[in-house]
């Protein structure tokens, strides 16, 4: 399988978040993408590749230019003012407040994001606008006619919706790939997201479409990260109705309540007849995960990527969350070679 990865990951590394009431260093730091990496070579997954450069009109079709905008002047406007910390929003637009776009940076990064899990350094925006070249290479690779691919994308994206960022994402590097299928030429693509985390952002950028099946196996938002969207009941809109399903599951469940739901996402994802398969694949279901509550463990990853693997449809992998990082290179690439293990037999 061809890995498309960019060094630039290197030039977006947040400091502190505030956790439990705590400031501890960021979970979402790049050594992690680095053990990913060193595993794909370990392993002999296949080529690693750069990525090309498709500039900015493919995230254009995702993210609002208002939005990129802001994200990529943020950095120069902070050292006008002259700071040089992490930029971090602190004040939002939430009820009985008016969403409109102040003029202060401050007022429009609140506007622009709705936690404060995704800080803004000097690098950030060209490692998040490599990542999404990263996702964006991978998936010229199927569209060339490789079965599969994977995207070491850093910073995630699942998170991040059409004018916000949040929950370390900024680009929706999934959906942003999801989107450049269909602008070239597919009919239907299904997301499986199997992040621990529900994807927020993914999910409201194609809540009204039909085109793109959204399909999340995720900690309950009830007590989970981000609380208020990836319940079982959020069925998509409009022409989107009956193309979104959430499988939200307790803490504590491991492989057989989370294989169950896989089950259930790749029933739906047949019964679409999808043309391509995009995972957005997080490893933070991992048991000794510092941040989530599932257990499932380094074999489980296996089993997951030659489920993925029986769709039988070309596949995707787009790189997500994971935040046990002597253990992610493993876990990540398990998928993949349980994938080929299958799609290749
Ligand atoms: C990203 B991905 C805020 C703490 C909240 C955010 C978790 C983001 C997970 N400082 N945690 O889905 O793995
Ligand atoms: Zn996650």
């Amino acid at each position: 399988m061809l890995t498309i990865y960019s060094d630039d990951h290197h030039l977006h590394h947040g400091r502190c978040e505030l956790i439990d009431g705590q400031l501890l260093p960021c979970f979402e730091m790049p050594s992690r993408a680095d053990h990913i990496l060193q595993r794909v070579k370990h392993r002999e997954l296949g080529l690693v590749q750069e990525p090309k450069d498709f500039g900015r009109e493919p995230i254009q079709r995702i993210h609002s230019e208002a939005y990129l905008d802001f994200f990529q002047g943020a950095w120069d406007r902070w050292l006008e003012h002259g700071k040089d910390g992490d930029l971090l929003p602190y004040t939002w637009p939430a009820r009985t407040l008016r969403a409109v776009v102040p003029t202060s940076l401050h007022g429009q990064l609140g506007y622009y994001s709705f936690d404060g899990g995704a800080p803004i350094t000097a690098g950030t925006w060209r490692a998040a606008y490599s990542a999404a070249q990263v996702a964006l290479t991978a998936q010229a690779a199927i569209q060339n006619g490789a079965h599969s691919a994977f995207a070491l994308c850093r910073p995630p994206g699942h998170h991040a919706a059409s004018d916000l960022m949040g929950g370390y994402c900024y680009l929706n590097n999934a959906a942003i790939a999801a989107q450049a299928f269909l602008d070239q030429g597919r009919n239907k693509v299904a997301i499986l997201d199997v992040d621990y985390h529900h994807g927020n952002g993914t999910q409201s950028i194609f809540y009204e479409r039909n085109d793109v099946l959204f399909t999340s196996i995720h900690g309950h938002p009830e007590a989970e990260f981000p609380f208020f969207l990836g319940y079982a009941d959020e069925l998509g809109d409009g022409a989107g109705e009956g193309f979104n399903f959430n499988y939200p599951l307790a803490a504590g469940s491991g492989w057989d309540r989370w294989s169950t739901a896989l089950e259930q996402a790749c029933c739906e994802i047949e019964h679409y007849e999808a043309d391509v398969v995009v995972v957005s694949l997080g490893v933070d279901t991992f048991k000794s995960d510092p941040i989530s509550q599932f257990k499932l463990d380094s074999p489980d990853y296996l089993l997951m990527g030659e489920r993925i693997a029986r769709l039988g449809k070309p596949t995707l992998f787009v790189m997500e969350g994971g935040y046990a990082v002597e253990e992610i290179g493993v876990n990540a690439v398990n998928v993949l070679e349980g994938f080929l293990k299958v799609s290749k037999g």
